[in-house]
């Protein structure tokens, strides 16, 4: 299924209303994505763990035969929006949907000449600011449909890069995970990514692991408030590497996160840190180089069909994001402890934290329970609750254009 028939029929009418015929000849649609484990790593050089959400946002498009975009979105608050494009485009205000969209056209614009732009009716399911990365599927999204609509093609490892590079239009000094599973993630696959340059291991999911997805309903709006504290999070992760390696313990060792993580064993990071760094900087270091650590440990449990194992890195992780990193909420405590406490074998926060969702792996038979728990403990006594807050993650195909 392309799309579901009533968000198409929706997308078809608002389309024929705003830009009346020829019909729309084109689908652009990217998947919203959630992280099972490898937090706050992308942006250090270090792999994550995320698998592509069923979940995502469309374009419903029609090409056109000039350079200029125009967008009409089917949740009203968001309205229409309309530019031309350049490598040069000055953004809507901070915070507007519409800037995803800009980000995409100017560093395509920046690599290519782009001779059309399009005409798109716009709809997404992915929630919003809540660490599922709307953002990146609005931009991969509008990223295909130019593509498309100029005949260009890119190996996509290449694409992978040039969309992390776009999203930093937005503002955020982002690494490169949402782009990159959005248009590589694959069915029934959660992938191991490695940046610089992008590396995919496809790894299959065990059938019986169930991922519950729940939303705090707290935005951790990334392009408003919580851009500032993740911003200041990759500063200090650059300036703890750079003290670790002036100290003179650490003489001889490699430079980069990757190379340390990969070639010095953990406890003798964590020991020569201990005297290099202190403070926040110590924190941050033990968490980027303990997670960046589990990722692969996560993987071989994957592979192994070991559940409990999985599920113990998480809760390692959930903590290191809590005490070292300092990106957790009360409202993402209680929700891992509910999903925990009613069967999960680990959960943790997902995305950037600072509210968002949660994640909780739970064995199939279990996945009601811990959804009921949740609806019970967390839900009903903080309303108002919204459809699409708590959700198993099916793990699905990246982005895609389709032809009408
Ligand atoms: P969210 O806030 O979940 O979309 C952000 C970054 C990721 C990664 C995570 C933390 C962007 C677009 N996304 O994700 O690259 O650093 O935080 O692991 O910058």
């Amino acid at each position: 299924m392309i799309l579901e028939p009533e968000r198409l029929d929706g997308l078809r009418a608002l389309f024929a209303q705003n830009f009346g015929l020829p019909s729309p000849s084109l689908l652009s649609r990217a998947p919203g994505r959630v992280n099972l484990i490898g937090e706050h790593t992308d942006y250090n050089g270090l792999p994550v763990f995320p698998m592509a959400l069923q979940r995502n946002v469309a374009y419903l498009l029609r090409p056109r035969t000039d350079a200029r975009v125009r967008l009409v979105n089917r949740d009203r608050r968001y309205g229409t929006r309309e530019f031309a494009i350049s490598d040069a485009i000055e953004p809507f205000a901070q915070g507007d949907w519409g800037n995803y969209v800009k980000a995409a056209a100017q560093k395509l614009a920046s690599r290519f000449e782009l001779r059309c732009g399009f005409d798109a009716a716009v709809d997404g399911n992915v929630p919003l600011a809540a660490g599922l990365s709307s953002s990146s599927a609005t931009l991969v999204g509008a990223l295909l449909a130019l593509m498309r609509v100029n005949g260009l093609e890119l190996p996509l490892a290449e694409l992978q890069e040039l969309a992390a590079q776009a999203e930093r239009y937005v503002g955020v000094a982002g690494g490169g995970m949402d782009q990159a599973i959005s248009l590589g993630g694959r069915a029934q696959h959660a992938l191991v990514i490695d940046f610089a340059p992008v590396r995919m291991q496809p790894t299959r999911m065990p059938g019986d692991w169930r991922f519950v997805v729940s939303n705090t309903l707290v935005m951790a709006e990334k392009s408003g408030a919580a851009r500032e504290a993740y911003n200041a999070r990759t500063r200090e992760c650059r300036e703890a590497l750079e003290r670790f390696r002036a100290h003179p313990d650490a003489a001889g060792l490699p430079d980069s996160y990757y190379a340390l993580v990969h070639g010095v064993a953990l406890p003798r990071l964590l020991e020569i840190a201990g005297h290099a760094l202190g403070g926040v900087l110590l924190q941050r270091f033990r968490h980027v180089v303990s997670e960046g650590a589990r990722v692969e440990q996560a993987r071989q449990a994957m592979l192994g069909g070991d559940a409990a194992g999985f599920g113990r890195l998480m809760d390692a992780s959930h903590a290191s994001l809590r005490e070292d990193y300092e990106v957790s909420s009360t409202e993402l405590d209680l929700l891992v402890e509910i999903a925990r406490e009613s069967g999960a074998l680990g959960a943790r926060l997902t995305g950037a934290g600072f509210g968002g969702c949660s994640v909780a792996l739970c064995l199939a038979d279990d996945a009601q329970r811990v959804v009921d728990a949740l609806h019970r403990r967390y839900y009903a006594v903080r309303p108002p609750f919204e459809g699409e807050a708590l959700f198993v993650a099916e793990a699905s195909d990246g982005a895609r254009v389709f032809e009408l």
